[in-house]
């Protein structure tokens, strides 16, 4: 609870048109891709550093909680507010402030849209390569609080590959700057790292310099299919093994095909178990190369059909249904948990046998998807909550994905985060000395555990 005076407080700081309290106007901030809902106190709009620092030393004094939100499009739930509280929107931080071709970065505030970021640095023949599937609606500050992965992964790195610097806030009101707008800088420890992926628990990042690179001049994108997934994996690996590395290397199951067809503009047959979207960079003559070699390896290797996007059309067409196969699968039922974790690649096959297995063995529908090229597979267990018989086993089924995931010297979170979806289990993958070493920097970091409380740790820090 946020005591009534902290309130008004609130509305003298940011002004009463940037703090919402009626319930009614609360709910959307409360949920977010994950589909669970807890109701905040309060919402509050800030406008700048400043005032998320103010907003801290009060919920410092008057002790509620405060949860940083981007645009809400979290699969761990990072973003909701499990113990009430305030919730800050970074709507307001929307700005680029700079792109600079000469010095190769970006300066951008965290509630920059990711794909307006990329669009814009696009025309000037620059790459900001981190491509979360959501990069339409993911903010890029929520992309640093999780670390995003996403499809080019696999040839250009993850979010925090590209993060060189940021404005923070730290929960006890303090601004402080990490890191350097330079292309090198190694003073002090890297806060920088920590901070990204720390799920907003450690600080409010409010602006960031991002690295870029040259635009690739050319892309060349296909599509394979095959007739199982076992078959489509042993591709992938068999990529690896000749030094192949895609820009984009995605893997779609059946019930995946089946949930985006149509969108996909390029038939599939029935028979086809599974396809990969394949995508090359580079100058033209080294895209025709490695497109011709993926080709070969695609047919050595059992492929059913292979067909490369003549037109940029088709290839937008292919990606945005590869965009979309995480809400569609909701066509399947009405409730899935999404799981993001990574195996050995040259392992790839054995965990498809042992999905297919563990759908079959708690009878429930399991598609996988994702970035193949990484071994990162989106495990997305479907089940109606309704239903007692099956929502009573998902909980058993993650379990046991983990297990096995861990066993195959894997991990559970590839790009997702932990979150509150994965809290409980983080001391699968992770020792107890681990866990108490995290639980000390986050009280260094925050001594009255008021930022984003109930995330990450599987017990109250
Ligand atoms: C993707 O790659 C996203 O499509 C979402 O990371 C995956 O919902 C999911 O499990
Ligand atoms: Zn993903």
């Amino acid at each position: 609870m946020i005591p009534d005076r902290a309130l008004r407080k609130l509305k003298d700081l940011l002004g009463p048109e940037n703090v919402l309290t009626r319930r009614d106007d609360l709910a959307p901030f409360g949920t977010d891709a994950t589909k669970l809902s807890y109701m905040p106190d309060a919402v509050a709009f800030p406008g700048n550093a400043q005032d998320i620092s103010r907003i801290l030393v009060l919920a410092n004094q008057e002790d509620f909680p405060v949860i940083p939100r981007g645009a809400g499009s979290g699969k761990s739930g990072g973003a909701l507010p499990v113990r009430g509280g305030l919730v800050i929107t970074m709507d307001r931080f929307n700005r680029i402030l700079l792109i600079d071709p000469e010095n190769l970065i970006a300066k951008v505030e965290t509630g920059v849209i990711t794909s307006v970021l990329q669009e814009e640095v696009e025309k000037l023949d620059l790459f900001y390569p981190p491509d979360p599937a959501s990069t339409k609606i993911s903010s890029i500050g929520g992309n640093i609080a999780e670390n995003a992965g996403g499809l080019r992964a696999v040839k250009y790195g993850v979010t925090r590959d590209y993060v060189l610097g940021m404005t923070a806030v730290l929960p006890t009101g303090e601004v402080i700057k990490t890191g350097v707008e330079t292309a090198k800088g190694v003073v002090g420890y890297d806060l920088t790292r920590l901070l990204v992926g720390s799920e907003g628990t450690l600080a409010v990042i409010t602006d960031v310099t991002l690295r870029l690179i040259p635009k690739p001049p050319s892309t060349k994108t296909m599509m394979a299919l095959f007739p199982t997934v076992s078959a489509a994996v042993e591709t992938v690996s068999g990529m690896t093994r000749r030094k192949i590395v895609p820009t984009a290397l995605e893997l779609l199951d059946r019930l995946c095909i089946d949930s985006v067809r149509e969108e996909l503009g390029m038939s599939v047959p029935p028979e086809c178990g599974a396809l990969l979207l394949i995508e090359v960079d580079g100058e033209k003559t080294i895209t025709k190369r490695d497109g011709k070699r993926i080709r070969d390896i695609c047919l050595e290797s059992g492929a059913l059909g292979f067909v490369a996007a003549s037109r940029k059309r088709d290839a937008d067409k292919l990606w945005e249904a590869r965009r979309n196969v995480s809400p569609s699968v909701y066509k399947l039922r009405p409730d899935k948990v999404s799981e993001d974790i990574v195996v050995p690649r040259t392992r790839m096959a054995e965990f498809s046998s042992f999905l297919d297995a563990l759908g079959r063995k708690y009878e429930l529908p399991i598609a996988a998807y994702g970035h193949a090229g990484d071994g990162n597979i989106h495990v997305n267990v479907l089940f109606d909550k309704k239903a007692p018989e099956e929502a009573d086993k998902v909980e058993r089924v993650v379990r046991e994905l983990f297990r096995k995931v861990l066993e195959m010297k894997g991990t559970i979170s590839g790009e997702h985060g932990i979150g509150l979806t994965k809290a409980a289990y983080l001391d699968m993958e992770l020792s107890r000395p681990a866990i108490e070493v995290m639980a000390r920097i986050k009280l260094a970091f925050d001594p009255k555990g008021i930022l984003n409380p109930g995330k990450i740790f599987p017990y109250k820090v």
